[in-house]
């Protein structure tokens, strides 16, 4: 590595919530949305994730004008605040035409409605001077194999992001995959499914994806070695460093909370490519825990990025010399215990 990245951070308003949870209701006051990007620059961040309606709340019930009238609002106020747009993403799982899906859907309806979702989705992504639109396709599965043709559906996936591709000339397309929750079973659940589709359409260059640690983990696989598949086709748009705690609900929890080793992989992998030195952002979909008291809470975001960074310093001053001699000798138990006491600090 030529040049040590100066990191730069993101995280999405959904970020700072209030603490419902399937089970029960807000456990702390309400924090209005608009007053969160107030925080970002103080918290240490300048990259702002969106769902299409963070950026125009109740967009389905507007004209085209009002759409992008209040979308200018949004990118004067990131301008006013120094904030960055990193993506915009089509929220397609809370509408009634999104129930079973939108792009997979069976009904012509509703795929024609997640289709014009996504074109207002990309218009806003391009008022505000986002370069990316996120898919995460969240409904794009089955709670039942018998559901859904599985093969058609890969088709009308591809189809999508054909019509993306050709609906805007520059836009990006960062898939975010994830093998479950809400389904049962997602039809984009790995990083490689993602770069397949992204091989196989008609611009590849502009198809990445956006890992994040704790999907990759729900799929029994090692988030770091996903982050390289990516990179090795420099094909890794951003990342939603979290964590997760085993096989269960998808916790987003602080990033390195449940496993440090795994979190040090994570960021080695991404120094040593150089991630991050051509703007691509650290981002961190992490949330608080319900049990946590005051408003807003912010404190497993700054956790996080901190984290982050003792491990960047970690990764920085790890002997590379010394595990390659490791490696010539094919002694990973001596790797091991060197990894081992190097994240502990000691000798
Ligand atoms: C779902 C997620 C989401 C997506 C976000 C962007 C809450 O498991 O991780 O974050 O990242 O909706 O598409
Ligand atoms: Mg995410």
């Amino acid at each position: 590595m030529t040049q040590p990245t100066n990191y730069r951070f993101s995280f999405g308003p959904w970020n700072i919530s209030e603490g419902g949870d399937p089970f029960g209701p807000e456990v702390r006051p309400a924090f209005p949305h608009e007053e969160k990007f107030a925080l970002y620059r103080p918290l240490g961040f300048e990259g702002v994730q969106f769902h299409d309606d963070d950026v125009v709340p109740g967009m389905d019930d507007l004209s085209p004008d009002q759409i992008s009238r209040k979308a200018s609002e949004v990118k004067t106020m990131l301008g006013n605040s120094g904030l960055i747009p990193e993506f915009v993403a089509p929220r397609l799982w809370f509408a009634s035409q999104t129930v079973d899906g939108g792009y997979t859907s069976n009904s012509a309806s509703d795929r024609a409605y997640a289709w014009s979702r996504t074109q207002k989705c990309i218009d806003i992504a391009n008022a505000i001077d986002s370069k990316a639109i996120v898919l995460w396709l969240a409904r794009e599965g089955t709670y039942i194999r018998e559901a859904k043709d599985a093969k058609l559906a890969y088709q009308r996936i591809l189809e999508t992001i054909n019509n993306i591709l050709a609906y805007d000339p520059k836009i990006e397309i960062w898939i975010e995959p994830k093998p479950n929750e809400p389904t049962d079973q997602a039809y984009v659940p790995t990083i490689g499914h993602a770069i397949a589709l992204a091989y196989a359409s008609s611009d590849p260059s502009r198809v990445k994806g956006l890992i994040e640690s704790a999907h990759a983990l729900l799929a029994g696989l090692d988030p770091s070695d996903e982050m390289a598949f990516a990179l090795a086709h420099d094909k890794l748009g951003s990342v939603h460093l979290n964590d997760q705690n085993g096989l269960k609900y998808d916790q987003d929890k602080n990033f390195g909370a449940a496993n440090l080793r795994g979190a040090f992989n994570q960021v080695r992998v991404l120094e040593q490519s150089s991630y991050g030195s051509r703007g691509e952002f650290i981002g961190l979909d992490v949330k608080a825990m319900r049990t946590q008291a005051g408003s807003p809470v912010t404190a497993h975001l700054t956790s996080s990025r901190e984290l982050f960074e003792i491990l960047v310093e970690k990764s920085r001053t790890f002997d590379e010399k010394l595990a390659h001699q490791f490696r010539d000798h094919r002694d990973y138990e001596a790797l091991e215990l060197y990894t081992l006491k190097h994240l502990l600090g000691t000798k």
